[in-house]
C-alpha cells in the first residue's frame, strides 16, 4: 500500500515536472514568435520605405514559422544535445524562421545588408548558398540574426534564421522539399541529377532577368506623363 502511494506520488510529481517543461517550453516558443513579428516589421518597413523613395519594392512576400516541436526534438537529438529548454535555447538557432522572396538576386544582398546595418539587429552567421550552392543544387541566402525583444519584466535576444531567396529558388526549394518526403523513390540518383539540372537553370534564368533588369535601368528615361498620371501612382491601399 505504502508502495502504491509512493509511486503515485512519483507520478504526480513526474506530472508536475512535465507541466512546468510544457509551459517553459511554450513559453520560449511565444518568446521566438514576438522574435519573428520584431524582424518582419523591420523588413516590411524597409519595403515600404524602398517602395515611396524608389517606387519598386524588392521583397515579393514574407512568410515565416516557428519550428514543430517534433523537427526540435529531431535536430537535438541527431545532433546529440540534451533535450531541455537552455540546450535547445543555446543550440538551435532556427526554432523562429522567416521566408524572405525577392524579385531580383541583387535585391537578396541589398535587403540583407539594410537589415544586419540596423543598430540593434546582431548578424551571428551568414550561409551564402547563392555564392556556394550546396551540392543538390539548393540556393539561397540564410542569416542568423540577434534581436533584443522588450517583454514586460525584462529584454532578451533572440536569433531569428532569415532565408532570403528569389521567386525562381523558392519554387525549386518548396518542390525539392515535397520530393525529399515522398517515400520509396526507386530511381533516386535519376531525379537527383534532375533537380540539380532544374536548379541550374533556375540559377540561369534569375541571372538573366536581373541583367534584363539592369539594361532597363540604364536604357529607359522616365516617361513624360500628364498631370493626371503623376497622381495615379498615389494609393495608401497597400501600406495600411
Ligand atoms: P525546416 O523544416 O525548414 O525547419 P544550422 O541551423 O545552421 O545549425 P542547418 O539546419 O544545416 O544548420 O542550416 P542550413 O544549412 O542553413 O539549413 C537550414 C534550413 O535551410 C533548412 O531547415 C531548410 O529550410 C533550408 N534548406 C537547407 N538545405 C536545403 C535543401 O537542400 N533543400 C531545401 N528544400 N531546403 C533546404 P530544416 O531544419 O532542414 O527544415
Amino acid at each position: 500500500m505504502a508502495e502504491n502511494n509512493n509511486s503515485r506520488l512519483n507520478s504526480i510529481e513526474d506530472a508536475m515536472v512535465f507541466l512546468d517543461n510544457a509551459i517553459e517550453f511554450q513559453e520560449l516558443m511565444v518568446r521566438y514568435s514576438c522574435a519573428i513579428r520584431e524582424v518582419r516589421t523591420k523588413l516590411e518597413v524597409l519595403n515600404d520605405d524602398l517602395r515611396i523613395r524608389k517606387g519598386r519594392s524588392p521583397i515579393e512576400s514574407i512568410s515565416y514559422r516557428i519550428k514543430k516541436p517534433a523537427s526540435i526534438i529531431k535536430k537535438m537529438k541527431k545532433r546529440g544535445y540534451d533535450f531541455s529548454i537552455p540546450a535547445i535555447r543555446q543550440n538551435l538557432n532556427d526554432i523562429a524562421g522567416i521566408r524572405v522572396v525577392c524579385s531580383f538576386i541583387d535585391d537578396i544582398y541589398d535587403v540583407a545588408d539594410m537589415l544586419a546595418y540596423q543598430d540593434d539587429i546582431k548578424v551571428i552567421e551568414i550561409k551564402d548558398y547563392i555564392k556556394n550552392p550546396k551540392e543538390n543544387g539548393y540556393r539561397s541566402y540564410h542569416m542568423i540574426v540577434e534581436i533584443p525583444v522588450f517583454f514586460s519584466d525584462h529584454k532578451e535576444p533572440l536569433r531569428v534564421e532569415v532565408q532570403i531567396r528569389t521567386i525562381a529558388m523558392d519554387f525549386w526549394a518548396s518542390l525539392e522539399h515535397q520530393l525529399k518526403y515522398k517515400q520509396e523513390i526507386k530511381n533516386q540518383e535519376v531525379i537527383v541529377a534532375k533537380l540539380k539540372d532544374c536548379a541550374n537553370v533556375i540559377a540561369h534564368v534569375d541571372s538573366q532577368m536581373q541583367d534584363i533588369r539592369k539594361e532597363l535601368e540604364e536604357n529607359s528615361t522616365e516617361k513624360e506623363g500628364t498631370f493626371l498620371d503623376k497622381f495615379e501612382k498615389i494609393s495608401f491601399g497597400s501600406i495600411i
